[in-house]
């Protein structure tokens, strides 16, 4: 009974963010619901699930994706990040290459984690100067048959469900709370089976994809028109890459490439080309394109060479963060609960660890980390023992692990928290 209280509660605090993000947001699901409540009985008996002991009221724990909240405890307001002050999330704002929508961080749940094709963030918005209503062509330059252009028609045959990727815009910053992430489940057609399949020579090393990006202004405050991007056809093996054409099961939306972009699976959503509608084979010594100069810094190049050969690949790096810090009331005291994103890198770790105020490291209470493709939840209870202001740092306890931007701060926030 109480835990179907806490269920209650705990789903009338977040009731209406819930019904607003049902629109778009794939939400808990009836069965993850009923594990949810299942696991939650039980957990509250004292049982031990798969092996795992439950201290209930003490420590609460996820089991598989499902997380436990404070089996007896009452749900306040979140703590709200500062010092964040910048463009507001979830609206829309500009248009062309100024166009940008960040997604609310803050929203994710266990059963909510794929973002809907209305939420997804943007940046840049469908030119202005395409039109929808031509057919799509894709031009070819360098290979060795005749064939000048790809149709949507020549895609379709290879085109098949991709699964859970995230994007990350390399510019994600603290301006817009990090929102420019987000991640969906695509289709596509995998991008060097479509080189060989029309013609690929066999000496190419080199592939650049560009994609339409006229712009009735050509410049925003913030970015230059121009979306190409070199690559091997080693990288491009081996992360992965495809032409996608659908996204959450339907066809691409106009903001996000329509028909057709590439999708670089942990790479940079700058290399994450939309709107497709050239691919060359390039000689090995072709000069990098302004967008990867453009990106150069973002994507952690040394300095911007003028060489595409000279780029190391703009891959993410394992990353982490809180979205969202939850205040519980539990026997009177303030129990906070830290939600949090883990994302990036080519492995995955058991070796999260969080700082709050630089008091020291310590490894966060629950992360089961089992992908790289998309991001992973992870929790963690804290007691502040005094009102104030935290600042919240993740680290990765693994030096086998590259975490540049962890290693720099980048990702660190502050939160206000008030005790009751
Ligand atoms: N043609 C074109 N493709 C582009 C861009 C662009 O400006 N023009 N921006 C890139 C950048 S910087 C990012 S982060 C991703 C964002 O993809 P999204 O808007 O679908 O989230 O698209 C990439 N592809
Ligand atoms: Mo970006």
């Amino acid at each position: 009974m109480v835990d179907f209280a806490v269920d209650g509660a705990y789903t009338a605090l977040t009731g209406s963010r819930r019904a607003r993000a049902c629109e778009t947001v794939t939400l808990m699901t009836t069965l993850s619901r009923r594990c949810f409540l299942e696991r939650s009985v039980r957990a509250a008996a004292g049982l031990t699930i798969a092996g795992r002991a439950f201290d209930v009221l003490g420590d609460e724990r996820v089991v598989g994706a499902v997380p436990l909240p404070f089996s007896k405890g009452t749900r306040l307001n979140d703590a709200l990040f500062i010092g964040e002050h910048g463009e507001a999330v979830a609206r829309v704002t500009g248009s062309g290459l100024g166009g940008r929508l960040a997604f609310d961080l803050s929203r994710l749940s266990p059963g909510g984690l794929i973002v809907g094709n209305r939420e997804f963030f943007i940046r840049t918005r469908y030119p202005r100067l395409l039109d929808p209503d031509e057919p799509w062509r894709i031009r070819l330059r360098g290979f060795e048959r005749p064939r000048r252009e790809l149709s949507l028609h020549d895609l379709a045959p290879l085109v098949r469900p991709m699964g859970p990727h995230l994007i990350e815009c390399s510019g994600n910053t603290s301006w817009r709370h990090f929102g420019l992430i987000s991640t969906a489940e695509w289709s596509g057609a995998p991008l060097v089976q479509v080189l060989e399949q029309f013609g690929l020579p066999r000496r190419a090393k080199r592939v650049l994809v560009s994609g339409f990006d006229k712009h009735s202004r050509r410049r925003s405050s913030d970015s230059n028109a121009g979306a190409s991007w070199v690559f091997t056809l080693e990288q491009l093996e081996a992360a992965g890459a495809f032409l996608a054409t659908r996204m959450n099961g339907e066809p691409l939306p106009k903001d996000h490439g329509r028909p057709v972009r590439l999708v670089m699976p942990g790479w940079y959503g700058c290399t994450c080309i939309k709107w497709v509608d050239e691919i060359a084979i390039v000689e090995d010594d072709v000069r990098a394109t302004g967008q990867m100069k453009e990106f150069a810094g973002r994507t952690h190049q040394e300095g911007t060479p003028r060489r595409a050969r000279d780029y190391s690949p703009a891959e993410m790096d394992l990353a982490a963060m809180p979205v969202r810090v939850e205040r519980w009331r539990v026997d009177g005291k303030t129990v906070c609960r830290i939600v949090g994103i883990l994302w990036g890198g080519e492995r995955t770790t058991d070796k999260l660890d969080i700082d709050i105020d630089g008091h020291g490291r310590a490894p966060v209470g629950d992360c089961e980390h089992h992908t790289n493709a998309t991001w992973t939840l992870w929790t963690h209870t804290w007691r502040p023992k005094r009102p104030g202001r935290y600042r919240i740092a993740m680290q990765v306890g693994d030096p086998a692990i590259r975490t540049r931007r962890l290693d720099r701060g980048y990702y660190v926030r502050t939160v206000d928290v008030d005790l009751v």
